[in-house]
């Protein structure tokens, strides 16, 4: 069985001030190609199918328009939701376009139920399970401490527990929207490490021929069977270096698998330019990427000049702006969101203890700030839930 596997596409999402609709729906199309000209027999849509819990309507509009293409391709394909979206939300009306082939799995509760589709060879359980909000999901999934660990590996028990009823020789795929370990983060996911540790080991996973992850926007491959597809686009300049891919994943008879890397058209190339202001606008190493998006980051140690309109003259997509003066990175000058920069909620209250008082949290300390971090994200997405 041929599979193409993909994961957040994040319809609605803006890079910077550039609407990315378009790009959006361009891709959708090389999806619904790819399909076509390769003979995928099931697609994968690992979360983060919007952006946000409610999302514009031209994104819904996009996602309808992408559902009807590969319902009318006859291909069935299997979706969860991410921690972008909003699972209530999405799940409306997934009974209905089941019947269509589009089987869209929102509810922790049915992570040991998959769809079972068919080959040649036999069956393959598709088991879906929806990003697992920890203090949310803990209740259904019957575990007493709430952690990102505890609740996949309970889904995973599920996995395991209803995959040993099936019939001989039934091959098997996951999707989940997690964290794992050895993956490599970029600044465009939403962090997820509230309430604790957010990498799980990739053993949790043991037992199953494939898992589809979302969720890190990098293409990346962390066992012959564990892979994350990452975002159809980038969505921060951090992912300048990626290049943006599906997986197309021949699982085999006896369930061994094999994975092409299958590239998305790329609507502008990124680039990070670094230096002083007059050199950025002079150097002629730098034609290549006159046509890019760029973000600059200025070490002039004055500012210069109305900065952005001198280098919109040369690189007229210029959407973000740094200033970084080398004299002092670090000194009491830095900005706010540069002392930031790269530090979780946790570390930030951490550090802000330490900062008024002297002396940093001790352990109770950190455990009270840690729950209060949970309380808080857990009601945040409970009102979401019910909205
Ligand atoms: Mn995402």
């Amino acid at each position: 069985m041929r599979l193409l596997h993909t994961s957040d596409w994040h319809l609605g999402r803006a890079f910077h001030r550039v609407g990315m609709l378009g790009a959006q729906a361009e891709f959708i199309g090389h999806l619904v190609t790819t399909v076509r000209e390769r003979d995928v027999d099931a697609v994968v849509v690992s979360g983060d199918v919007y952006d946000r819990a409610v999302p514009p309507l031209a994104a819904v509009e996009l996602f309808d328009d992408a559902l009807h293409r590969l319902a009318d391709l006859g291909v069935p394909t299997v979706m969860i939701s991410g921690n972008h979206d909003s699972a209530r939300r999405l799940g409306v009306g997934a009974g209905l376009i089941g019947r269509a082939g589009i089987h869209l799995r929102t509810d922790a509760a049915a992570c040991g139920t998959p769809v079972v589709l068919r080959d040649a060879h036999g069956d393959v359980a598709f088991y879906g399970l929806p990003y697992l909000e920890p203090a949310l999901v803990k209740d259904v999934l019957g575990v007493e401490r709430a952690g990102h660990e505890a609740v996949l590996a309970a889904a995973m028990d599920r996995v395991r527990a209803d995959l040993a009823t099936r019939a001989e020789g039934t091959r098997s795929v996951v999707l989940a929207h997690a964290f794992v370990t050895g993956g490599e983060a970029s600044d465009s996911e939403r962090d997820i490490s509230v309430g604790g540790v957010s990498a799980v080991p990739a053993g949790v996973f043991d037992g199953v021929d494939y898992v589809a992850l979302g969720h890190l926007h990098g293409c990346q491959t962390l066992t012959e069977r564990v892979r994350y597809s990452g975002s159809p686009l980038a969505y921060s300049f951090s992912e300048a270096g990626h290049r943006k891919s599906m997986w197309l994943v021949d699982l085999a008879a006896d369930g061994a698998v094999t994975a092409e890397r299958v590239d998305c058209p790329v609507p502008r190339p990124l680039a990070r330019i670094r230096g002083e202001l007059e050199d950025l606008l002079a150097d002629p190493g730098l034609t290549r990427h006159e046509d890019a998006w760029v973000e600059a980051t200025l070490t002039d140690a004055v500012r210069p000049a109305d900065p952005m309109a001198r280098l919109a003259e040369r690189f007229p997509h210029t959407l973000s702006l740094v200033f970084a003066p080398e004299r002092a990175p670090d000194g009491p000058d830095a900005s706010y969101a540069g002392r930031l920069a790269g530090r979780g909620e946790q570390q930030i209250a951490e550090d802000f203890v330490a900062h008024v008082r002297g002396a940093g949290p001790d352990e109770h300390e950190r455990a009270v700030l840690r729950d209060a971090f949970d309380a808080v994200r857990a009601d945040e997405t409970a009102r979401e839930a019910v909205r």
